[in-house]
């Protein structure tokens, strides 16, 4: 998120696309409809069901699921054609612009209503909705990552946000809506399978760095792994782990995998969950920590799961980061209640037992201050450094001295700064930045330009060369280089290089151009390319699928293989899945609280009236969904005109079912939850992003029996 929930209040057009803010984040709703309401900010919605955001809308735009780059690369093309994009950012501060305007040609309004369905008129209205609006925000959420091109989705965002001069200004930029209360935190640490924590990789530098940070030696480090390959080797993701296990698709590991540990995750938020079921049926072990026995434990047939009971986030204190890259403190509100410990004893209790206590908490004296020291001292990349316990408490305990609109404390013992010290808040002193690449303010005081990541020159495929680097005279006030710069070499490994940079008025990371064109990506300018499983076999001779990627985070990965036009004669409908106001993530907590439970009792499927009467199906009817990969759920349906006549809508926060079998005596006695219902991720499609691998839970097939 380059602004904040907050900063949306100052936005002239809000463009919301594949979000449901409405159910998935109500509380930011305020300043949307502050925007909307109060400031008469247009709000486009794009979303291939009428949703409860949607209802909010000016101008609701029904997408064809899996089409969305197509429609973005559209309204760039068509902004361009009409002369309304934002020569003066793009000549200074934009690369790539010639070559990612010859791709977006291709997207004619016509083309993009054959492509998605959105009529070419409401294109052209959207588009001048945008370009004489501005700055306007674009806010997405998994409605655009969950695809196998999601990469592209969000990177055409951007292009279109950098098109019309959105960055660095209040009331634009690029706003993901984040998932879980610190899901910000927990990614900047890095808990994935790729990267140490804050976006180091994993190359040997990296290693080294954190070694340093950790106060241990990188020869014992490395004396940890197999072999030195699998230092540097990215691991399963949290999607495909299973095939660790099955190997139904070829992996490139030297062992399978034996043991899973769920620490705060719940199995039935990953597809393929049929495939996954047949891995917890083979492992050896299965540890389950987590507030709640969860779905997972009730599915394990085998006498092979451990259930440590973790405690909630009411009983434990520590740093939490939000969606707008600001930390707050949490503070404790009861002891560790019954038998239940915190994350931190848990993990302790581990370490010790392995042996290694000395060496993993050699700086942690006082969890959990010493953790974010620790965190503050290694985390150069994102400008961490400023995030001292002592701040981040001061910054929670005088919330109330923080302007609502300006996230700026005016007076009393914050002075200046922004709330949460949003990052890079690159010294003990920084205020915070609270609009990245915003280039009206010194880099002292909150402002950044875009970041010098990748060289200083480019030679694109026909041969036409241009600098990276920032046009001259564009740089942020007070800096000592009037123009664009490289990075300060050592910026990311040592804090004085970084208060080096900022004595001198500058960015440690340099001062460079935002790229149209990625030359390290696939497709170094978003196209459209057909769902694995698409509905228009037409389509996708057309605009086809990548090859197949034999080692994507260690598991053969099916693309072309896998795209197969005759597919839709058998599945003829659209599946996509998402979430619901009352219900969180797998379901466990708000399965389990009475009043949810009752609010939503029972899992359904969203299906249009077309196709209830063409199936001969009336409202509280149960049907057979089946997935092309052989998962089948029993559900009731709900009739409704929010999908279309070929889409099918499916909540995922239900579990304790399995292909019409319940499970419910699986639970520990006392521990069933109120609401039980069939997974939908039985039958959400095989398919993943083509860099990230994220799960393609919104572009599926599927058919329909009645039950
Ligand atoms: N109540 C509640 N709130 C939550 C959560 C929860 O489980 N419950 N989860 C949290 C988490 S972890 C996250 S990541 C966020 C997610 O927040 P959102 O991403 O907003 O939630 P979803 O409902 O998954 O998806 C958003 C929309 O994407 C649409 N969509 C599906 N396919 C497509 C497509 O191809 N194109 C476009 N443009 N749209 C499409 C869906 O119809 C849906 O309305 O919510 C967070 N907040
Ligand atoms: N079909 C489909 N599938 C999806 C999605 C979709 O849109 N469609 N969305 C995906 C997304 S974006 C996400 S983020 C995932 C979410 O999926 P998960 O993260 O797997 O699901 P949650 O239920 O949100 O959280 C997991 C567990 O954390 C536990 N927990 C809560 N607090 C604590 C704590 O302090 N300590 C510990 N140890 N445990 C705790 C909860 O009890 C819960 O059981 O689902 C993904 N799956
Ligand atoms: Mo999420």
């Amino acid at each position: 998120m380059t602004n904040s929930m907050n900063d949306i209040r100052h936005s002239k057009c809000i463009f919301m696309i594949g979000s449901n803010a409405a159910e998935a984040h109500p509380v930011a709703m305020q300043h949307i409809l502050y925007a909307k309401e109060v400031n008469g900010a247009p709000l486009i919605v794009v979303d291939p069901r009428f949703t409860k955001l949607a209802a909010k809308a000016t101008e609701y735009v029904r997408i064809r699921p899996g089409t969305d780059t197509a429609f973005l690369m559209g309204l760039i093309n068509y902004i361009i054609q009409n002369d309304w994009h934002d020569k003066e950012f793009i000549r200074t501060r934009v690369a790539g612009f010639e070559e990612m305007r010859k791709v977006a040609a291709h997207y004619t309004p016509e083309v993009v209503e054959d492509i998605t369905g959105v009529p070419k008129e409401q294109l052209a209205r959207v588009a001048k909705l945008l370009a004489t609006n501005r700055p306007g925000t674009v806010i997405w959420c998994m409605g655009i990552t969950q695809h196998h091109i999601g990469s592209s989705n969000t990177r055409a965002c951007c292009i279109l946000q950098l098109v019309l001069g959105n960055m660095g200004v209040s009331g634009g930029g690029t706003n993901i809506f984040r998932g879980h209360d610190n899901v910000q935190g927990a990614t900047d640490v890095c808990v994935l399978s790729h990267s140490l924590p804050a976006y180091y990789g994993l190359k040997e530098g990296s290693w080294k760095h954190w070694c340093k940070v950790w106060g241990v030696d990188y020869e014992w480090i490395k004396s940890r792994f197999h072999s030195k390959e699998y230092m540097h080797k990215k691991g399963f993701t949290l999607a495909r782990w299973y095939e660790g296990v099955i190997q139904e698709d070829k992996i490139t590991q030297y062992t399978p995998i034996r043991a899973v540990v769920f620490w705060g995750c719940a199995s039935n938020s990953q597809s393929q969950y049929h495939k996954l079921k047949k891995a917890l049926d083979k492992l050896d072990l299965v540890v389950i920590i987590d507030p709640f026995p969860t779905t997972t434990a009730a599915m394990c047939e085998k006498d092979n799961v451990y259930l440590l009971p973790s405690t909630s986030q009411y009983e434990t204190e520590g740093s939490v980061t939000s969606s707008s890259r600001q930390a707050q403190w949490r503070y404790k509100v009861v002891d560790p209640i019954y038998e239940a410990k915190t994350d931190y004893e848990i993990m302790y209790e581990f370490v010790k037992r392995f042996g290694f206590a000395d060496k993993f908490y050699k700086n942690i004296k006082q969890i959990p201050e010493d953790v974010t020291r620790e965190i503050a001292r290694g985390a150069l990349t994102i400008g961490l450094c400023g995030w001292l316990p002592e701040r981040i408490k001061k910054h929670t305990d005088n919330w109330h001295t923080f302007d609502i609109d300006t996230l700026q404390a005016k007076g009393g013992p914050c002075d200046g700064e922004y709330y949460g010290l949003p990052w890079p808040c690159w010294t003990e002193t920084h205020p915070g930045t609270p609009i990245l690449y915003d280039i009206s303010k010194p880099v002292a005081k909150g402002g950044l330009p875009f970041r010098a990541r990748f060289g200083t020159e480019y030679t694109y495929p026909d041969g036409r060369k241009e600098n990276l680097l920032a046009a001259p005279g564009v740089a942020n006030p007070g800096s000592e280089i009037k123009g664009g710069y490289p990075e300060f070499p050592g910026w990311k490994t040592d804090p004085n290089v970084i208060k080096e940079a900022l004595r001198r008025g500058m960015a440690p990371f340099g001062n460079a151009r935002a790229r149209c064109y990625c030359w390290n990506f696939p497709d170094p300018v978003p196209i459209h390319r057909e769902p694995l499983h698409s509905p228009r076999a037409d389509l996708i001779k057309k605009y086809p699928t990548y090859p197949d990627k034999p080692d994507h985070y260690r598991v053969y990965t099916r693309f072309a293989s896998e795209q197969k036009p005759e597919l839709v004669k058998e599945y003829p409908l659209v599946l996509i899945t998402g979430r619901m106001v009352e219900h969180m993530g797998g379901g466990a907590e708000t399965r389990s609280n009475k009043y949810l439970a009752e609010l939503a009792p029972e899992m359904y499927a969203e299906i249009n009236v077309k196709v209830a009467n063409d199936y001969g199906l009336r409202e509280g009817d149960y049907v057979w969904i089946e997935s092309p990969e052989g998962g089948r759920i029993k559900v009731k349906v709900k009739v409704t005109d929010r999908v279309d006549e070929r889409t099918i809508f499916l909540p995922f926060h239900f579990g304790g079912f399995f292909m019409g079998r319940s499970y419910a005596a699986n639970y520990p006695e006392g521990h069933q939850p109120y609401a039980l219902g069939e997974p939908a991720n039985i039958v959400t499609n095989y398919g993943y992003d083509i860099i990230t691998q994220i799960q393609a839970t919104k572009e599926g097939l599927c058919r329909l029996k009645k039950a």
